[in-house]
């Protein structure tokens, strides 16, 4: 028995051990994850984690929005969708000197990872040069590359592919169940469909969630084993918090109790347990003490940067202090 196995415990044995990536996971051992005591779910995810990662290694992404607003989705937490009236500008696709003018500053400040965003229910092909060309001026920085633009065609997903694209950033935000009560204008199985496209040009998958829109443990349960489940792992798995924008339908939701946040990373950490898991959205809303607990749960990415797309972040200086105050070193 490895020095990680608790005996005894109400939780099947088999589902723990531990650092091998599984695809047969049951709702029912999803969630007795999240009911162990804290401490306990915590050394799993700990030893998961020290199995697969340098524990003390954080890799570092910045995020720049390409294309802003005027989102025909209906995405109940998005200041971006046209439905809500949120005062954000709207701005057409950038011009490329501007994203690597941008790029350059992101490498420059320490980020290995710059993640281009567009307001896009999906790309047009009049947009693929553009974007092409993007990905190949970023890679020629030495940044790693990565876009979320919406849903993908198998052919515009090849088209990335071929241009370099190293990460492919498409959530499925919920669980299928809550999903319905978030977004009408897409649906799960889209958003299956364009996973299934980025797999299949061989690109790197980027897909988790969000916490705090009102789904319930089960939800957030249903959401990592349907992650789990994929036929691979997504590489990256962010787990956001909402960020609750005025003039959103999702504007006065609750946050998430935060000790739940830090099981729901914990529980990422043990069912995927090779995948790198971001803590994303919403760090500006957590403690330092918070967001500590996330990196022992297995957190091992952020995004670093004033701004996410649209809202803010912790400032940079903040983050390398909190860096230094707790040992990590950015990921090589
Ligand atoms: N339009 C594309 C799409 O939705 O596929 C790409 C950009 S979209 C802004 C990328 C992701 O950002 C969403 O899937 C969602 O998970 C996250 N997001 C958007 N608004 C958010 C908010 N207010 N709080 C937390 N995460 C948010
Ligand atoms: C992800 O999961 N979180 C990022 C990234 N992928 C694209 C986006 C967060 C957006 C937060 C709201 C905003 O700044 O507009
Ligand atoms: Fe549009 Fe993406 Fe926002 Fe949904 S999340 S409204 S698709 S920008």
């Amino acid at each position: 028995m490895s020095a990680c196995a608790h005996p005894g415990e109400p939780v099947d044995e088999a589902a723990f051990d531990a650092a091998v990536p599984r695809h047969d996971w049951t709702q029912a051992q999803v969630r007795a994850l999240f009911d162990l005591p804290f401490a306990d779910l915590l050394h799993r995810a700990q030893c998961v984690h020290r199995r697969n990662f340098d524990p003390n290694a954080v890799q570092v992404s910045t995020l720049l929005s390409i294309k802003t607003g005027a989102c025909p989705e209906d995405c109940g937490y998005c200041p971006q969708s046209a439905r809500h009236r949120t005062g954000l500008e709207a701005e057409p696709l950038m011009a490329l000197d501007e994203v690597l003018e941008a790029a350059r500053a992101a490498k420059a400040a320490g980020a290995t990872r710059f993640c281009m965003g567009a307001a896009w229910r999906s790309p047009r092909a009049r947009e693929f040069p553009a974007l092409t060309e993007m990905v190949r001026g970023v890679k020629a920085l030495g940044l790693e590359t990565c876009m979320t633009l919406g849903m993908l065609s198998a052919e515009q997903a090849r088209q990335l592919a071929a241009a370099g694209l190293d990460y492919y950033n498409h959530n499925l935000d919920t669980s299928e169940r809550f999903y319905g009560e978030v977004i009408t204008t897409r649906t799960y199985q889209d958003r299956l469909d364009t996973l299934a496209h980025v797999r299949a040009a061989g690109l790197r998958v980027c897909c988790g969630g969000i916490l705090g829109m009102g789904e319930d443990v089960d939800d957030r349960a249903a959401l990592l084993q349907t992650l789990a489940n994929l036929p691979e792992h997504p590489e990256s798995v962010p787990i956001n918090q909402l960020v609750p924008v005025p003039g959103t339908p999702l504007e006065h939701a609750a946050p998430p109790d935060p000790l739940d946040f830090v099981r729901t990373v914990a529980v990422a950490r043990i069912v995927l347990p090779r995948s790198t898991v971001r803590l994303s959205a919403g760090r500006t809303a957590m403690s330092d003490e918070l967001q500590a607990l996330c990196f022992l749960a297995g957190a091992n990415s952020i995004f670093y940067g004033d701004r996410l797309l649209t809202t803010g972040n912790p400032a940079s200086e903040h983050d390398r202090r909190l860096f230094a105050r707790l040992g990590i070193h950015p990921a090589p």
